[in-house]
């Protein structure tokens, strides 16, 4: 590694979140899981979970390939068993968040039966899946979720097979919160993830995105940048669609949102309940009782709310600090005669500039002579000028600030709602 690629390396914003030792990664330009893993990355970040306490999981394909990039505990295990693995994790160590992040051949073709299960148990699990219509890894072979009529390379002629709808499938199955973004929906996925990661029960993130190098060009729909065009003009958003309604034709519109936000008792949650009829007061799951663990529960979230609340307030500082008005506005009204008698277009732009929004009477032509540079320098120091400047540029400023102020800011950013529409679901629980 050269010195200025370890530079790189080590300074990028996401180095505590990715390893960066592995990079460059294997996916193809205009993929969209890197952005994809770009925001589940933040979303960590965002959502003050303990990153050691986080195990991330995926199955065999590009997108599972993800599990090696993470800085977090990760297992890439066989092609289609993400979610048992995902499930065993979890049942061994209920403290652990546990994600499964990989693509929809994977989770929905081969492993199937396991998403479909884990869905009606309300496993405590964060499902992502990749959705690029084809078998990346494998050549772009025909998937469940590939459009009626879509080219792959075992359907050469055409797809003659009918796709699922991933949100109905999960939704019919029994998943308690169910979103659908785009890879260009970076926020939106950010945002989804962040709250499905602080949230109970089976979380479905689906996220609809392109694979230039087999499905966009078997089916000669450009590259990348096109297909993001694509998603762009097709995508309608709809929070509480019916998720019968999800369904998605070959270069049609797509639906997108969050469907589904319920609460309902999770698996473990099942399980205690049942022993708890059974051995009593004394039950204990993994040497814990009921009590103990959830007060261990309630100060892990008293935790996450500080760290949040943290952050929260570190980025209304910095949104504070570049939303105050540039230094070079006042001192620009003393330097303004010097920089006159530099250059041409000095002297005949900068000065008008510079004489600025309160200097009203500004003499622009004066300000190409070295003579009448120094009489501007004079008004420039004479005191109703400099007052009349200040006032400008705190006008100015007042008008730029407002929306940022450091108040309204954290409130900002210390809510957790996504985006807003009428049709949003209930929130449960967070
Ligand atoms: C048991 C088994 N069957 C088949 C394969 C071959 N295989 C590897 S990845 C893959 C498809 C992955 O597709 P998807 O999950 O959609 O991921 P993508 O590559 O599109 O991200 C297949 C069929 C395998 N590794 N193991
Ligand atoms: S083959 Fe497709 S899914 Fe795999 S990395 Fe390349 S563009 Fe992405
Ligand atoms: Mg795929």
């Amino acid at each position: 590694m050269s010195t200025e690629i370890g530079k790189f390396k080590a300074g990028s914003p996401m180095s505590d979140t990715l390893r960066m030792d592995r990079m460059p990664h294997i996916w193809c330009p205009g993929c969209g899981i890197g952005s994809e893993v770009n925001s589940f990355a933040d979303a960590v970040k965002r959502s003050g979970i303990d990153p050691k306490k986080l195990v991330v999981v995926s199955g065999i394909g590009c997108t599972g390939r993800v599990a090696g990039y993470v800085n977090f505990d990760s297992i890439h295990t066989t092609h289609g068993r993400a979610i048992p693995v995902a499930t065993g994790v979890k049942l061994a160590n209920p403290e652990l968040t546990v994600v499964v992040f990989s693509g929809e051949g994977d989770l929905a073709g081969i492993g199937g039966n396991h998403l479909i299960h884990a869905a009606r148990r309300n496993m405590d699990l964060v499902v992502i899946c990749n959705n690029n219509f084809t078998y990346g890894m494998t050549g772009g072979q025909v998937t469940p979720t590939t459009p009626n009529s879509a080219v792959a390379s075992t359907t050469p002629y055409g797809n003659y097979e009918y796709p699922f709808s991933l949100p109905f499938l999960v939704d019919a199955a029994g998943a308690t919160y169910i979103a659908r973004w785009t890879s260009m929906h970076s926020r939106n996925v950010t945002q989804s993830i962040e709250e499905a990661l602080l949230r109970k029960g089976f979380s479905f993130i689906e996220i609809i995105s392109p694979c230039p190098t087999l499905y966009l060009r078997r089916n000669r729909l450009g590259d990348g940048v096109d297909q993001l065009q694509n998603y762009q003009d097709n995508s309608i958003l709809k929070h509480g669609c019916d998720t019968r309604e999800t369904a998605i034709d070959y270069q049609g519109k797509i639906v997108i949102g969050k469907f589904v936000e319920k609460n309902k008792p999770t698996y473990l949650e099942g399980v205690d309940k049942c022993c708890v009829k059974l051995v009593g007061d004394d039950y204990q799951l993994y040497g814990k009782t009921i009590p103990e663990r959830e007060a261990e529960e309630k100060a892990e979230k008293e935790r996450i709310a500080a760290r949040r609340a943290a952050m929260a307030a570190a980025e209304a500082q910095e949104q504070a600090v570049a939303a105050k008005p540039r230094k070079t506005s006042a001192p620009a009204v003393k330097k303004a005669p010097a920089m006159a008698a530099k250059t041409k277009f000095q002297s005949k732009v900068m000065p008008a500039k510079q004489a600025l929004a309160g200097t009203k009477k500004a003499p622009a032509k004066a300000a190409a002579a070295p003579k009448a540079a120094k009489k501007v320098a004079a008004k420039a120091k004479a005191k109703p000028v400099k007052k009349a400047a200040t006032k400008a540029v705190k006008k100015a400023s007042a008008k730029k600030v407002a929306p940022k102020a450091p108040a309204k800011a954290a409130k900002k950013a210390a809510s957790k709602g996504t985006v807003k529409t009428k049709a949003a679901p209930k929130k449960t629980r967070k």
